[in-house]
């Protein structure tokens, strides 16, 4: 396949929950890559030699050869494909529509209303923040996260008893969930399912141990 031997080198801060979803894959399948800084205080996102390869100047972006790729849940899967993690990213087209829903889920439905709750908390001063504006972006990623618990009760992942790249994407915004200064309700198979990530040495180097800004 065209590439396969090429190395990786992803663009983006290592504070983008978008990176890091990047990162961690990389990590956990065991590929060398090399990360370079830009986007938020490290600019250069918008720079035209940056939106000739991204159009969107956000990050993060891929690069594999000759090749680019932009949108970090198709990195993830052009990433799994190229090499081969079939138990992250399985070719049977049911098994592969169970794990796209959730990725999906967290670009168009989750992500955006977690990233309302982490603007209005950890991106606004404290002497700006608006208690009920911050409540009601709380309720709301609860209620998201009460379908997470309800699906993390029947089984060990996400999308199944595999570790697959539906837990990659959402791994980052549930762990900022979890520690953002918020009330959570009991969602004990969220929080089970959380503790296991935080044991695997990929998440926390990429995600968990990364400071919130
Ligand atoms: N849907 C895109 C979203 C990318 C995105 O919004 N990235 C944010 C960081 S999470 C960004 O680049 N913000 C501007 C910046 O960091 O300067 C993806 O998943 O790759």
């Amino acid at each position: 396949m065209t590439n396969q031997g090429s190395s990786f080198t992803v663009l983006g801060r290592n504070t983008s929950s978008n990176v890091q979803k990047v990162m961690w894959l990389l990590a956990e399948i065991g590929q060398v890559c090399t990360r370079v800084d830009m986007g938020g205080s490290y600019g250069g996102n918008r720079e035209e030699a940056y939106l000739k390869k991204n159009p969107n100047g956000v990050v993060p972006t891929l690069l594999h050869g000759e090749e680019t790729i932009w949108e970090s849940n198709t990195i993830l899967r052009y990433i799994s494909t190229i090499s081969f993690e079939s138990k992250l990213y399985p070719a049977r087209a049911l098994a592969r529509a169970e794990i796209e829903r959730w990725m999906d889920w967290q670009l168009g439905t989750f992500g955006p209303v977690n990233a309302l709750l982490y603007q209005s908390i950890i991106r606004t001063p404290e002497y700006q923040r608006q208690p009920d504006v911050i409540e009601k972006h709380r309720a709301r990623n609860a209620e998201l996260l009460g379908i997470l618990n309800n699906v993390l009760s029947q089984h060990k992942f996400v999308a199944g008893d595999e570790f697959t790249l539906a837990d990659i994407a959402i791994g980052p915004l549930v762990h900022r969930w979890f520690n953002l200064p918020v009330e959570r309700p009991e969602y004990g198979f969220v929080r089970t399912w959380y503790d296991g990530l935080c044991e695997r040495k990929p998440f926390v180097d990429h995600v968990r141990q990364i400071a919130f800004v």
